[in-house]
Order: structure tokens, then C-alpha cells, then sequence
């Protein structure tokens, strides 16, 4: 197995396919992707174990996983999680009794996989992580982690924010799902870049569990709380949050994107929309359209090849000032 790190630009699947190798796999398959006896090659089953519907990203993210999937005649059983892990876990366990040939998934939280990893290691069938990573005491248990550099995207928010305000700043920050990797990576990116302006503090900070809905019902309760007339800058992990904060700003009297600075991340149309008029500053890309980078990878794997242990997606940040050049290519 080769770890290394591989940074991956648009378009993924053919620079993944340079980067993917001919090496044996580490782990072993019940079936394989070789030619039949009439030369056609055998249609490969892939199991996906999604977390389920909870913004715009997730939701690009579906469409490009299935897309590919249809495109390349690959039989994909797909499952959406409802953000829940025991749905996630049960769709795996159901992956494992049909004896799929690859199993993928996008983990809801990073703890609490290394069982029901075990059965499918024990079964034979090789497991690759979709856009966010587990926490796991054995690596072998999983092939490659194809997604995104979260801590990355954290601290190129705060980068911006400390630029835009001059160092300054009183945030509030929305975290995403409790325990999943993108919440505790873009925390953590955001924190370590601050620390380099001592004038940005983060008075409140609470979930809003990757959800506009809830983005917007926590920043309601922000603006209410001791520390509400003081914000003046807003970290939310996902746009989806940052658009249901614009939301409850707004209704409280005030200016998004004037009167309170909101950077956010994922780069989705939406955020670019909010951008065009004035209402988000910034957004941190984080790709979706991972599906011809994982299924480049799902076909590596069955057919006996070795793919890297880390595919991380190349991405950019995008503020007002790019938002109205940009809106009309957005694939997403
Ligand atoms: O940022 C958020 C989604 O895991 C990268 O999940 C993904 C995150 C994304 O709900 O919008």
C-alpha cells in the first residue's frame, strides 16, 4: 500500500487516473472486475453509504456520485444515511450480505466505525472513505480517503477574515455536525490561523448541524445572547448555515455582509447568489463532484490496482469582488 499525499486539480478523473498504480491491493476482494470469457468486462457493484440531505454540497455531492455511476455502467446500491450512523452502519452491514465488490461511504461522524469496518475487511471487501475521514486505530481498514483538506479550508477562512477586517474582529461561529471531520477540522484550521491576530476572538460558537434551518434558528438565539450586540464577523463551516444566519440577521435589523462579515465554506451557487447581492463576503470552496475521482478509484480497486491512501481535492476561496464574474459556471 502507498501512502502519500497527492494534491488533485480539475479534472479529477484523469489526473487521478496518472496517479492511480498497477500494485497488488492490500485488501483482499471477493470479486473481481476481470474480463469475462466473452471479453466484456463484468459490471462492478458498488455500495454507497451516503450521510443524507442535510445542504446544497450534500446534494451536489449525490448527483455527482450517481451520474458517474450511471455514465460508467457500474451498479450502484445507494443508501442515504438521514444523517443517523446507525443507518450508515446498517447500509454497510446490508453492502457486506450482498457481497458487493467496493463499499464507499461518507462517514456522519469520524468515531465508532472499526467494527463494522472489521466485517467488511473480514468479507473481503475493500472500503473507501467518500469526502470525510474516520477515526480508526488500523489504517489497512480502509483503502483511500478521496476528499478535502478541511483544516485548509479553516484557516483560509480566517486568513480572509483576519485581512478583510484588518485583524479585528468579534466572531460568532456556527459549527457543523458535532463529531464529524469537517466540523472538527475547519475549527481547528480557523483557531490555529486566528491565533496569529490576537483582536479576533470567537465569543459564541454552537452547531447548527450543517442545516439552514438551523444555522438559522442558532443565529437568532447568537443575536439574542449577552454577546449578541457585539458580533461583527461570522465563521459558519458550511453556506447552508451561513444562509440561514443571513436569514435571522436580517429579521434582527441588521446588515449581512455590512453590519456583520460572514465567511463560510463549500463555494455552493447559493453562496455565490448571497455574494452577488452583498450578503456573504466570502466563500472557502470544498469540491462535491467527487464522483469520477472515487469511481476511477472503485475500478482501481477491483480490478487489482493500488490507488493512493490520500486523494485531496485541489480547491480556491472566492469573495464579492470574483462572485458576479464566476456565478454562471458554477457546476454546483
Ligand atoms: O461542507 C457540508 C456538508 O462533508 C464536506 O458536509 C462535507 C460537508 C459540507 O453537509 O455542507
Amino acid at each position: 500500500m502507498m501512502y502519500r499525499n497527492l494534491r488533485i486539480a480539475l479534472p479529477l478523473a484523469a489526473l487521478l487516473a496518472a496517479a492511480l498504480t498497477g500494485c497488488a491491493p492490500s485488501v483482499e476482494k471477493k470479486t473481481t472486475a476481470a474480463p469475462t470469457a466473452d471479453g466484456a468486462k463484468k459490471k462492478i457493484v458498488v455500495g454507497f453509504a451516503q450521510v443524507g440531505a442535510e445542504s446544497g454540497w450534500r446534494t451536489a455531492n449525490t448527483q455527482s456520485i450517481r451520474s458517474e455511476a450511471e455514465k460508467r455502467g457500474i451498479d450502484l446500491r445507494f443508501a442515504d444515511a438521514q444523517q443517523k450512523q446507525e443507518n450508515q452502519i446498517k447500509a454497510i452491514r446490508t453492502f457486506i450480505a450482498q457481497g458487493v465488490d467496493v463499499i464507499m461511504f461518507s462517514p456522519v461522524v469520524e468515531p465508532g466505525w472499526e467494527p463494522v469496518l472489521q466485517e467488511a475487511k473480514k468479507a473481503g471487501i475493500p472500503v473507501i472513505l467518500a469526502d470525510r475521514a474516520v477515526k480508526v486505530s488500523d489504517e489497512s481498514l480502509y483503502v483511500t480517503f478521496i476528499g478535502s483538506d478541511f483544516v485548509e479550508e479553516g484557516r483560509r477562512a480566517a486568513e480572509w477574515m483576519a485581512k478583510k477586517m484588518n485583524g479585528k474582529a468579534v466572531i460568532a461561529e456556527l459549527q457543523g455536525t458535532p463529531g464529524s471531520a469537517p466540523a472538527i477540522d475547519r475549527k481547528r484550521g480557523f483557531e490555529e490561523e486566528m491565533k496569529k491576530y490576537p483582536g479576533m476572538k470567537i465569543v459564541i460558537s454552537q452547531t447548527g448541524d450543517f442545516t439552514r434551518a438551523k444555522g438559522k434558528e442558532v443565529m437568532e438565539a447568537f443575536l439574542k445572547s449577552p454577546e449578541g450586540a457585539g458580533i461583527n464577523a461570522l465563521y459558519a463551516h458550511n453556506d447552508d448555515m451561513a444562509l440561514g444566519a443571513i436569514q435571522a440577521i436580517e429579521a434582527a435589523g441588521k446588515k449581512p455582509g455590512t453590519d456583520i462579515t460572514i465567511v463560510s465554506v463549500d463555494g455552493v451557487k447559493g453562496a455565490f447568489e448571497a455574494m452577488v447581492v452583498g450578503k456573504l463576503n466570502c466563500t472557502v470552496e470544498c469540491n462535491p463532484l467527487l464522483g469520477p475521482t472515487l469511481f476511477d478509484a472503485a475500478e482501481a480497486v477491483a480490478a487489482g490496482k493500488t490507488v493512493p491512501k490520500r486523494i485531496v481535492t485541489k480547491e480556491g476561496v472566492y469573495d464579492q469582488t470574483q462572485a458576479k464574474g464566476l456565478i454562471a459556471d458554477r457546476k454546483y
